[in-house]
């Protein structure tokens, strides 16, 4: 296949890119590099020592890897640019990790909350309009969210992008449906991904796109066993306040002996996948891609959920850190359950990395490894939700009333 991956430079990426070009494709990344612009304006970088851009593809071609070609344009604002290069490259698979991702840098302030809005929704409409204005049978599949769904459950498990309803006509009779499971976005970030769910839905409908959409849960993990080859293609590792997920960021802590920062309670319960996981969810969803006419096609990409304070636990057991809770930055419900389907992507083949493999490799391998890098004082998660948490005042749920 000819593959473009938009955010090819990124974390989900890069390995994702190696990964496919492994297996024989055709691959293009195409990236404007904005997320090493935000690593100077946070003054925050990678754990690991990541490379320029050109050294990676250079050092990937050195070790006998298959070429991978780049192009560098911004994807949410270069549409005659992106245009030209889908008629050029004429590819059969588009992946798009082009977007803003994290939720706490999101929410820094309005220009950050204008900047996510414009560049998450901007680059995927701009995809979308590309393909169809090119006239290519192109199988998009892009990197949604876990979060698109909220944490909540309902009493159900969560259901892969669609819940069947039924409602009452005005004749009496019963109609019954599959809508978008409803959307409850608890960030900026968040609420982006909701907004392109519609685009695809849309787009799926009037012009016959064919469209994956992957609901991801967290990444956790920092290597593939193609990153592992060589240093200079060593994939990044987000530790900060904006950008350090939650599991890494307790790895890292507990190998730079900081203490674990919880936040709240910890009751909060989250979906996760590591990322060698990622890649091969990739590749099974490039290699059955959904009839012309179909919906969007939704798969949930995780493979275990956990509560942070159970996380935290474990990681603390392994290796002897110590536990603290914090005050919690964000407007999030103190506890949740989360019960998720994800029968589709373990129907099409996924064996999942479980976090007992995996956890003590990553504090050796990586975060002690490069503990030497790391930052103390970009920890913190210093990004507020809301105008009272900046003030100080611990945050508040609303619960809206129907009146
Ligand atoms: P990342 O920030 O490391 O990578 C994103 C890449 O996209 C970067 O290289 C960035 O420079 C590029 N980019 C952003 N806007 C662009 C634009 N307008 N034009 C061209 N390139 C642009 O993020 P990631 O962790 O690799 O996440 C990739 C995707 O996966 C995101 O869409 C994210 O929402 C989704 N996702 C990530 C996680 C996670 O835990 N990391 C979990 C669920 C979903
Ligand atoms: N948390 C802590 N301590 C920390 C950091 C986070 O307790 O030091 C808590 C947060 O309050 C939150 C949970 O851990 O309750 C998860 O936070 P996170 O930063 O790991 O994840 P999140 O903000 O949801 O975003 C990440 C990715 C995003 C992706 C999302 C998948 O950055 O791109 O979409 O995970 S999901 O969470 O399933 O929506």
């Amino acid at each position: 296949m000819r593959i473009l991956i938009l955010g090819g430079d990124g974390f989900c990426g890069w390995p994702t890119s190696l990964h496919l070009a492994d297996l024989g494709h055709d691959v293009v990344i195409v990236d404007n590099l904005s997320r090493r612009s935000i690593e100077h304006e946070l003054e925050a970088y990678s754990l690991t020592p990541i490379e320029p851009l050109g050294a990676r593809l250079r050092a990937h071609q050195e070790l006998g890897g298959r070429p991978i070609g780049f192009e560098r344009l911004d994807v949410a604002r270069d549409y005659e640019r992106l245009l030209s290069l889908i008629e050029g490259e004429r590819p059969d698979a588009i992946v798009h990790f082009a977007e803003q991702r994290a939720a706490p840098y999101s929410m820094k302030s309005s220009r950050h909350k204008r900047y996510t809005v414009d560049n998450n929704l901007n680059a995927t409409h701009n995809v979308l309009a590309a393909i169809v204005e090119s006239g290519i049978d192109v199988h998009l599949a892009h990197l949604g969210t876990m979060g698109v769904y909220g944490y909540g459950t309902a009493g159900m498990r969560i259901p892969e992008g669609y819940l069947p309803v039924e409602v009452v006509a005005e004749d009496g009779s019963r109609v019954r449906q599959e809508i978008l499971y409803p959307s409850n976005p608890g960030s900026i970030y968040h609420m982006t991904k909701t907004q392109d769910q519609l685009f695809f839905a849309y787009y799926a409908k009037n012009d016959g796109l064919r469209i994956t959409d992957l609901h991801q849960g967290i990444v956790w993990g920092t290597n593939t066993p193609q990153t592992l080859r060589d240093e200079r293609l060593i994939n990044r590792f987000d530790y900060d306040g904006d950008y350090g997920t939650v599991l890494n960021r307790f790895l890292m802590q507990a190998a730079v002996g900081y203490p674990l920062t919880v936040h709240g309670t910890g009751g909060q319960t989250r979906a996760f996948i590591h990322i060698r996981d990622t890649v091969r969810c990739i590749q099974l969803a490039l290699e059955r891609p959904p009839e012309p006419g179909n919906r969007v096609r939704i798969l949930n990409q995780m493979t275990e959920t956990h509560r942070v304070r159970d996380l935290a636990g474990i990681v603390a057991r392994l290796t002897g850190a110590r536990v603290e809770f914090v005050p919690n930055p964000r407007s999030e419900a103190a506890e949740n359950d989360l019960h998720v389907s994800n029968d589709l992507l373990l129907g099409l083949g996924l064996e999942p990395t479980t976090l007992e493999e995996g956890l003590l490799a990553e504090v050796a391998d990586v975060a002690r490894r490069y503990a030497h890098r790391a930052d103390l004082d970009k920890i913190p998660c210093t990004s507020t939700w809301t105008r009272r948490q900046e003030a100080g005042a611990p945050s508040k749920i609303v619960e809206l009333t129907t009146a």
